[in-house]
């Protein structure tokens, strides 16, 4: 049964109980009316209390039925609103009893309660904006009248949940010491006797005295990025203040169904959903089942290992940290504990799991300490011949059933993988720097990678927080292999004429957090130059433009040398522009303009992203017909979560669909490149999907 009804001394415990997460689909929602409905009239039964799983409350409304209509339509009867109504005009005092996640529609339910109580590891918040949309039943309006107008404003805006203490601070909440249901009863329970109910809708919702008479439109001014669902979002909050509460509700729902039709809503539904099928793992037989990690060997720590040891301690792995001496493992320690501290310091972490996950982290200099763990996690020096003598030292000294992960960002896993004896439990896991920020994990999967271990790196993916992807073997796997390409395309139009500060103007004017020249200056002009030395050892003879090489001649490695393609503040790190780079760009391009005979044209923004993303597109559709990636929604999660690209605009893939794949066929044609446009063929499967008038992503 969706809903539980258990009578406790005059008080009806009603239980959500729809797995995974309680969504409010249309049964639950016509579940709890019935069963409101029948304890509204059972005499013995003074007041009620609505609570869910230990981990989760209810995620709010059911984001597949709202988003395609189906499972009878979040519009069915009874809507959520129409649910929430009920609660707030109830006869008898409700009581929400809330344990784990409490968001969206779910925290509205919770609104439509005249009290809630929460039990330490609740999690409550409206992450609608996330999806593109806004709170939509109710929550713009009660949340204010719950907390004040800025707090509310806040958490709607950002779409962050708050935990159980922070939401008893708020006055969303009472924060319960011991048990959860019982403490909800006992308040129900006064509530009953006292014959109280307040009703959140009864309340105003004010701004406080000093705000100021355009504190809105100074809200509007301060978005980083002017899209509907934020700037709906503060319209609503606006209502709730200047209109009476039901007219408030109305604004509500009509800003809400403007945006749910939105494309950056479809594109950001389109990828919360493509995050977590990118978690299946296709043909994997239903029997094969993840085996359990625990214990972790992490070789090498530098900068990326030490990452990576910090991630996988937060995770509550037991740790070892190896390096070749005891100076660079405690440096590598070291580093760690500074930014446990920094964390401490912002009050991220308390002082106590502070030093938990520093106890689970133990140093060694011998591979023969990862004798006894699960996994060993390689990230040492970028060099198959390092890389080879580490695995052949592993596959001695460690367990038959340890798995060997590398690291690796670039290399040939299989190479790796054929210098041991067990090749089957050899797999990649490619770790994003900052590995304790980026979300996104490569698991890459060797031609020998055993189903059972691809499984076991994809739940330890989780474990760890990080969103995994599996890729085939090739250079670059997918992130790398598809920024090649679009680098490519950025560095052409250098050649041609474009200056490096305008093609980055152009992407994140379109949205792209970083362009592509701050991005390089980021990750170190040093590493794309020997990105592409490799690639031309391994035989791509293709045209690449000289500039970058020619940059990196004059040791402008960018932030790590305070000048790449900016000139970087030694202090807070700010970029500016370079004219030094502007005369040297367009000395370079005069040279290419002669040597290729290219025409003189101006390239405007359009051209800029158009080629850039393109370059993205069709390159992820050569490795997704290659089975590199399991499904093009892949490739889009991997360049959400690991390249800045905006999610409002759901991914490169979806970009592409997004034009329609004719079109993009015929932009690909009019790319006028100096190298016969051999760029610009499209990939077998693009071409294929184009003309049956398919889409990438379906
Ligand atoms: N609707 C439908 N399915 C959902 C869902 C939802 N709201 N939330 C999760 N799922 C599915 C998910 O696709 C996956 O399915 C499974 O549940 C486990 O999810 C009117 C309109 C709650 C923190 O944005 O943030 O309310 O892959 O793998 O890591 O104002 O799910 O197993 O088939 O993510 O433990 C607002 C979205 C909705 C919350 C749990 N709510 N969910 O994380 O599990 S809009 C949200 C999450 C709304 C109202 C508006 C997370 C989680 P499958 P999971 P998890």
């Amino acid at each position: 049964m969706p809903v539980q009804i258990d009578i406790r001394d005059g008080v009806a415990v009603l239980t959500l109980n729809r797995p995974p997460v309680n969504s409010f689909d249309l049964a639950l929602r016509r579940d709890l009316r019935a069963a409101m409905a029948m304890v509204m009239t059972r005499p013995d039964v003074e007041a009620v209390v609505l609570t869910g799983g230990t981990r989760h409350f209810s995620a709010g409304a059911d984001i597949e039925e709202f988003a395609s209509g189906t499972r009878g339509g979040a519009t069915a009867v009874p809507t959520l609103p129409d649910l929430i109504i009920d609660l707030d005009q109830a006869a008898k005092p409700v009581v929400a009893a809330i344990a784990g996640t409490c968001l969206g529609g779910g925290l509205e339910v919770a609104l439509g309660c005249h009290y809630r109580v929460v039990a330490a590891n609740a999690s409550l918040g409206l992450p609608e904006v996330k999806l593109g949309i806004l709170p939509g039943a109710g929550g713009t309006q009660r949340l204010p009248r719950a907390i004040g107008v800025k707090a509310a404003l806040d958490m709607i805006l950002s779409g962050m949940p708050v935990n159980a203490p922070t939401a008893a601070r708020l006055g969303l909440a009472t924060l319960s010491e011991g048990d959860l249901i019982e403490d909800a009863v006992a308040v129900a329970r006064q509530a009953a006797r006292d014959g109280a109910k307040p009703r959140l809708s009864l309340r105003r919702a004010e701004l406080p005295t000093d705000a100021g008479a355009d504190w809105f439109q100074r809200q509007v001014d301060g978005l980083k990025r002017p899209l509907p669902a934020p700037l709906a979002c503060i319209e609503a909050v606006r209502a709730a203040v200047e209109l009476p509460f039901n007219q408030g509700l109305q604004r509500e729902f009509a800003l809400f169904r403007d945006l749910v039709v939105t494309p950056e809503s479809k594109a950001l539904q389109y990828a919360f959903f493509a995050e977590r099928r990118a978690a299946r793992i296709e043909g994997l037989a239903p029997d094969v089942q993840p085996r359990s990690v625990q214990r972790v060997a992490v070789i090498g720590a530098g900068t990326m290992g030490a990452g990576i040891a910090t991630v996988a301690a937060n995770a509550g792995l037991e740790v070892i940290l190896l390096d070749r001496d005891e100076a660079s493992v405690r440096k590598g320690l070291a580093g760690i504990t500074k930014g446990y501290d920094a964390a401490l310091a912002k009050g991220r972490l308390d002082e106590a799991e502070r030093d938990r996950r520093l106890g689970r982290l133990h140093t060694a200099t011998d591979l023969a300490a990862a004798a006894a763990v699960d996994l060993v996690i390689e990230a040492a020096f970028e060099d198959m011949g390092v890389k080879q003598d580490i695995f052949r030292t592993l596959d001695k000294v460690c367990g038959p059933d340890t798995i060997l992960a590398s690291n690796t960002s670039t290399l040939d896993l299989d190479a790796i993988a054929a210098v041991t004896g067990r090749p089957g439990q050899v797999v990649g896991l490619h770790f994003f720097s900052p590995a304790p920020v980026m979300r996104l994990l490569e698991v890459v999967r060797g031609a020998e990678t055993a189903p059972e271990v691809l499984a076991t790196a994809m739940a330890l993916a989780r474990k760890l927080g990080k969103v995994g992807v599996v890729a085939g073997v090739c250079n670059g796997f997918i992130g790398n292999r598809m920024v090649e390409e679009y680098l490519r395309q950025a560095y052409f139009l250098v050649d041609e004429g474009v200056l490096p500060w305008h093609v980055d103007g152009a992407l994140e004017r379109w949205g792209m957090a970083m362009g592509p020249f701050a991005m390089m200056d980021l990750a170190g002009n040093d590493i794309g130059r020997a990105i592409r030395a490799g690639r031309q050892a391994a035989g791509d003879d293709r045209p690449y433009s000289t500039f970058p090489d020619k940059i990196c001649a004059l040791g402008r490695y960018g932030q790590k040398t305070g000048k790449g393609y900016y000139q970087y503040d030694p202090a807070t790190r700010a970029r500016e522009t370079d004219p030094e780079i502007d005369a040297l760009a367009q000395a370079h391009a005069k040279e290419v303009a002669r040597d290729l005979g290219l025409p003189p044209r101006v390239i405007g923004d359009e051209e800029i992203v158009a080629r850039c993303l393109l370059a993205l597109a069709n390159e992820g559709a050569a490795l997704l017909g290659e089975g590199i990636a399991q499904r093009a929604s892949d490739i889009d999660v991997v360049y959400l979560n690991g390249y800045g690209f905006p999610a409002h605009k759901g991914g490169p893939m979806y970009h592409a669909d997004s034009l329609g794949l004719e079109n993009v066929l015929r932009l690909m044609e009019g790319f006028l490149d100096g190298y016969q446009g051999q760029f610009w063929r499209p990939a077998p499967l693009l071409w294929e999907k184009a003309s049956a008038g398919r889409r990438l992503t379906a």
